[in-house]
């Protein structure tokens, strides 16, 4: 039977790591990326030989700025995994759900691992796993890799064949209308699943992904035109409208599914 391949990946320090040896043990292959002197891990997972977690470098966002946003990238895209594992340390929530966001709009069939969990309780903290859950729209387990806990249900989620459709995050209707309008540019020309991150991409104006899909004359002007509206219309530069969408987006789910306990106090008072 052919296996399953799931990227492991997280921003650096979430653990990824520390889960990789732990559900992969001493079943590892090391090499490096092609091109790059970024090292290159892979290793069927212990408890299921079915299942081949690929480790990504640490990385906060998909952008073409570094060997090791280009490496991971160039791998979720050309190659699609079928699944994605993704690392999100949990006592730094709302600056690791940026990638999470990101990792959405490859409409890769993701699963959150929430780890560091067991430090939570120290920050008076609580996250609502299940909400979080609904709000994304993907599995959310809460880890500790450290101390291994709850890791066999993490393995339950990986192993589960049907995955639910990928709904990515929609922002701001002024910025979905723009999106909306390039995503037909690309009609024909990358495929529907790619279409979010295509139209994302080319909205940041990133050299890369416009060098990638040669697109004729007429349609990058058209889009080159959408992005000056939208940069009038905010007031702001198209890779800023992106990033405030997507911390506007966080900070809304994190008034939803995150309880700190100096709330509580202020609330009392
Ligand atoms: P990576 O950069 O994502 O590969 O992260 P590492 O696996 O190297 O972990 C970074 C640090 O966090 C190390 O000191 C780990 O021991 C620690 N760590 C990893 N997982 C956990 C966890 O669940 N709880 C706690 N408290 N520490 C953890
Ligand atoms: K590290
Ligand atoms: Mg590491």
């Amino acid at each position: 039977m052919k296996h399953k391949e799931i990227a492991l990946a997280g921003n650096a320090n979430s653990g990824k790591t520390t889960l990789f040896n732990l559900l992969t043990g001493a079943n590892q292959r090391v090499g490096n990326w092609p091109g790059v002197t970024v090292e290159r891990k892979s290793g069927y997972l212990k408890k299921d030989k079915q299942l081949l977690l690929q480790d990504l470098p640490g990385i906060y966002s998909l952008a073409p700025y570094t060997p090791e946003e280009l490496v991971a990238r160039k791998y979720l895209l050309t190659d699609r995994p079928q699944q994605i594992l993704d690392v999100v340390d949990a006592t730094n929530i709302e600056r690791n759900l940026y990638l999470t966001l990101q990792l959405l709009e490859t409409k890769i069939p993701l699963v959150v691992a929430l780890n560091m969990t067991d430090l939570l309780k120290k920050q008076g903290r609580r996250i609502n796993t299940k909400k979080l859950a609904y709000l994304l729209g993907v599995p959310v387990v809460k880890i500790s890799a450290l101390k291994k806990k709850n890791i066999d249900s993490l393995i339950t989620e990986l192993k589960k064949d049907e995955a639910k459709e990928i709904v990515y995050p929609k922002y701001d209707p002024r910025l979905e209308a723009a999106l909306a309008m390039i995503t037909e540019q690309l009609e024909g020309i990358v495929s529907v699943a790619e279409q979010r991150f295509y139209a994302i991409k080319l909205f940041e104006r990133d050299e890369q992904i416009q060098a990638e899909l040669q697109l004729d004359a007429k349609r990058r002007e058209k889009i080159a035109e959408l992005i000056k509206t939208a940069e009038k219309v905010f007031e702001d530069d198209s890779s800023s409208i992106i990033i405030n969408a997507r911390y506007d987006y966080i900070s809304h789910l994190m008034d939803q599914c995150v309880i700190d306990e100096g709330d509580f106090s202020l609330s009392l008072s």
